[in-house]
């Protein structure tokens, strides 16, 4: 069966070989393409680091670190590595890097068997207040192996009250402590947390993988003088492949590589690797500044357009990439206005609120973010537009109104087409 022209064009070896999976990844393009991705957590890679990624390096074993391999033939692999390190110690500013984790749950449960023992009070945010599974959150195995014990935000003015960390941290004395996680629309404050660590005899966590890109590019203060170790994923604002890396001082340097390997991993992916080290490369260009400042600048016009509309934005804005949007106040749960902005074409996630009365599966709230639609060149004089799509999205979700959704799609796939996305065909 000859493909179609648009699969053998983009993928011809797979078009040829397996034209129904080529079919899939044609139509998830087309997608990407077509659609405001308003997914916070989500980014478009660039076409070198999606080169880098789907490259022969995948078909090496490499368990170990850069000469010292349990496998011969690292000649390239050795480089390929020692550059991805480099790179990451440079754009960061940190003594040692470990860039071998699969992803952001491996890198987390590393640090947790570098530092803890089974049974260990671990803290962390608490899941729905805006943390992660792995910061010790009951249904994970950091919460079952270990004893979380979990702070918040206030109820009044949705941001952590970090006297009330502070006491808790005094009160369990963990041995690890987590800040950062999904769904924090504010600054977090890492020289508090390192002081709150250091009273509590703790060892400071901080998991920014929501924010590495905007620490990456000065737009978010670095926790690098502050944390004991750095964990972060690198496929989100980073703009990198699916991975994640540990970043600590040299003093915890042995710990954490002798946890990621052969505490927890086999071999590393070289072709993650590689793409890691690609999108470091571009992040310590001057224009990855001018990026992670647009993500935030956007954010926050989004921000001001959507309270304007009468919005209730968890914590009141934003000061990154992210926006918590509690839509209680506009009688529509999240899921069902998640679903219709989905049939908008604008792709959100729904997610809990601080203190929501709904289940995490059926929440009251809407998380929404800026780093996709910043890189395809969106600017603050588009986030009107962006903010009334939404709008009028969840109105017409409430009502169930498909004509307006579809009415949305259009529009929206209209200034798509005038803002190509990074690393996507063009035909
Ligand atoms: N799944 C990630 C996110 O969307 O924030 C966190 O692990």
């Amino acid at each position: 069966m000859t493909p179609p022209a648009s699969h053998a064009a983009h993928h011809p070896a797979l078009a040829a070989e397996d034209p129904e999976l080529a079919a899939l990844i044609d139509a998830e393009e087309r997608l990407q393409a077509d659609t405001l991705r308003l997914i916070p957590s989500e980014n478009y890679v660039s076409s070198a680091v999606l080169e880098a990624s789907g490259t022969v390096l995948q078909n090496k074993y490499s368990e170990g670190y850069p000469g010292r391999r349990y496998y011969e033939g690292q000649q390239h692999i050795d480089p390929v590595e020692r550059l991805a390190v480099a790179r990451a110690k440079a754009v960061f500013g940190a003594e040692h890097a470990n860039v071998q984790p699969y992803s952001g749950s491996p890198a987390n449960l590393a640090v947790y068997l570098a530092f803890a023992e089974p049974g260990d009070t671990v803290m962390g945010m608490a899941l729905p207040m805006g943390g992660h599974l792995t910061h010790g959150w009951g249904v994970s195995a950091t919460g079952k192996w270990f004893r979380g014990v979990q702070y918040g935000v206030r109820r009044d003015t949705g941001l952590v009250d970090l006297d009330e960390v502070r006491d808790l941290a005094l009160r369990e004395r963990p041995k690890l402590i987590f800040c950062g996680g999904t769904a924090l629309p504010r600054t977090i404050d890492f020289e508090a947390f390192a002081g709150i660590a250091r009273e509590a005899g703790a060892v400071l966590v901080a998991d920014i993988a929501h924010i590495a890109g905007l620490v990456a590019g000065g737009a978010h203060p670095s926790p690098v003088p502050h944390a004991d170790v750095i964990s972060t994923t690198t496929h989100k604002t980073l703009r990198g492949p699916r991975g994640a890396m540990l970043l600590s001082r040299e003093e915890h340097a042995k710990a954490i590589d002798k946890a990621v390997f052969p505490g927890l991993q086999g071999g590393p992916h070289n072709q993650t690797t590689a793409a890691i080290a690609v999108a470091l490369h571009e992040a310590s260009r001057d224009s990855f500044r001018d990026y992670a400042h647009a993500i935030v600048a956007n954010a926050r016009a989004l921000a001001d357009a959507l309270l304007a509309r009468g919005f209730d934005l968890v914590s009141g804005g934003t000061d990154n990439h992210l926006i918590l949007m509690d839509l209680t106040s506009k009688d529509v749960p999240g899921k069902i206005a998640a679903k219709a902005l989905d049939r908008a074409g604008i792709v959100v996630n729904h997610n809990t609120v601080p203190f929501d009365p709904r289940k995490p599966f059926d929440p009251s709230g809407i998380r929404i973010g800026t780093p996709s639609l910043t890189s395809r060149g969106l600017g603050t004089e588009h986030m009107e537009a962006v903010a009334d799509w939404i709008d009028r999205g969840v109105a017409a979700g409430r009502g169930g109104d498909e004509e307006a959704l579809a009415k949305i799609r259009a529009e929206v796939a209209d200034l798509m087409a005038a803002h190509p996305a990074p690393g996507l065909p063009t035909i």
